[in-house]
């Protein structure tokens, strides 16, 4: 019985070993997570998760900040604007834009990001407001509602006055310079100046030309916190700001001695965020996946076990050997 024991022990510790390192090394169990990830997770129609996206349950809520000019008659005398923050009036996006082209939030269809992603990835997004597709870049790990997130921002280099930008300054070769965009081609010829709110990220002059600009990363930057495994966003802030710009014409009294600068006008910040009820849902998903990669681990640690069992039959074995030939010896001494 013991050597059974002994021998079942070692040999099925042996098996698990092999069999969990095997499954670890042909990812099994990560590749069947992924594929039902892939095929659960991508919308289409049908699936649970295309019905609750369908009807999105994440309300996308706009804010409008608006500048109010404090000193309107100076301004035309030529000097500095000083501009103050009111706001925010807040709409929630999808009643105020008349089409859901209008979102950034268009990733959350999962057209823009997919299942699995990893932290370097570079991910394209086109916020229709910017007329030019853009990317966000991985910047650190987040965790929203408990639920583990990557967190993508716009980099500097978007809008910075670099060659690979050199295409967007109209006319061509004339680049107004770091954190602005002359948007003015899309906005039907408006001399609509595009930049970060409170021109974040935007040369310095743009910001010291007008009084009250305060431009921080915490209020002014954009954002997107997405779940990697499912792609889903759990997060996320698209903030940019209208500016016009604003010339100086010699020809007209009224505004002959007014100064030429990027004016702003509003900014606006897009947000979403995962709300409990799905965040619950999500975390169970997560740790479902989680459990089956990890069934190779489980299996090891058995086989682990077993063999310490089979350590221990084996030491054992010998002691108790020991004693027996020692009792077997007794009686030889005796007769
Ligand atoms: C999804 O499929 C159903 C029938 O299978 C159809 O009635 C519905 O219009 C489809 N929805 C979309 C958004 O394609
Ligand atoms: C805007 O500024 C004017 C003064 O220039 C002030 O009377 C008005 O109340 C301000 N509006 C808001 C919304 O703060
Ligand atoms: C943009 O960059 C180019 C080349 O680096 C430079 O010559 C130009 O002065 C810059 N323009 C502005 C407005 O900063
Ligand atoms: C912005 O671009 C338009 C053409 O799209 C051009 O006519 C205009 O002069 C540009 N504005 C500035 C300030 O460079
Ligand atoms: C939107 O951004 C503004 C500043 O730009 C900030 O004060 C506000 O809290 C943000 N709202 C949300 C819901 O993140
Ligand atoms: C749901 C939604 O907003 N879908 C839009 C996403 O963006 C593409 C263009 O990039 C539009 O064609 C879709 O209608």
């Amino acid at each position: 019985m013991g050597r059974c024991g002994f021998y079942t022990a070692g040999t099925l510790s042996l098996l698990l070993l092999v069999t969990s390192v095997t499954l670890l090394v042909a990812r099994v169990f990560q590749k069947a997570v992924d594929q039902a990830v892939q095929k659960n997770v991508v919308l289409r129609n049908g699936t649970e998760i295309f019905d609750s996206w369908e009807k999105p349950p994440l309300p996308v809520y706009t804010q409008f900040y608006f500048f109010n000019v404090t000193n309107p008659e100076e301004i035309l005398r030529g000097e500095k604007p000083l501009l103050q923050e009111v706001g925010p009036y807040t709409y929630r996006a999808l009643d105020w834009w008349a089409t859901d082209k209008c979102n950034m939030i268009n990733g959350t269809d999962g057209d823009s990001f997919h299942p699995l992603i990893t932290s370097d990835e570079v991910l394209y997004v086109f916020p229709s407001d910017l007329c030019r597709s853009v990317y966000i870049t991985f910047s650190g790990f987040e965790s929203v509602q408990g639920v583990p997130a990557l967190r993508y921002k716009l980099p500097a280099e978007i809008l910075a006055n670099t060659s690979e930008n050199a295409g967007f300054c109209l006319p061509q070769g004339n680049c107004l310079g770091s954190g602005v965009l002359n948007a003015s081609i899309c906005k039907d010829g408006a001399p609509i100046i595009m930049s970060f709110p409170h021109f974040y990220q935007a040369d310095e002059r743009f910001v010291s030309a007008i009084g009250g600009m305060h431009p921080n990363k915490e209020d002014h930057e954009t954002f997107v916190d997405i779940n990697p495994l499912t792609g889903i966003i759990l997060r996320a802030a698209k903030r940019f700001q209208i500016n016009v710009y604003v010339k100086k014409l010699d020809d007209f009294l009224e505004t002959g001695d007014i100064r030429t600068m990027v004016f702003p006008v509003m900014y606006l910040n897009e947000s979403v965020l995962l709300d409990k009820e799905s965040a619950s849902r999500l975390k169970s998903v997560i740790n479902t996946t989680m459990i089956i990669t990890n069934i190779p681990y489980i299996i090891m640690a058995l086989g682990v076990l077993l063999g310490l069992v089979f350590t221990w039959l084996a030491c054992r074995g010998q002691g108790s050997m020991d004693e027996g030939t020692a009792d077997e010896r007794a009686p030889l001494i005796r007769t």
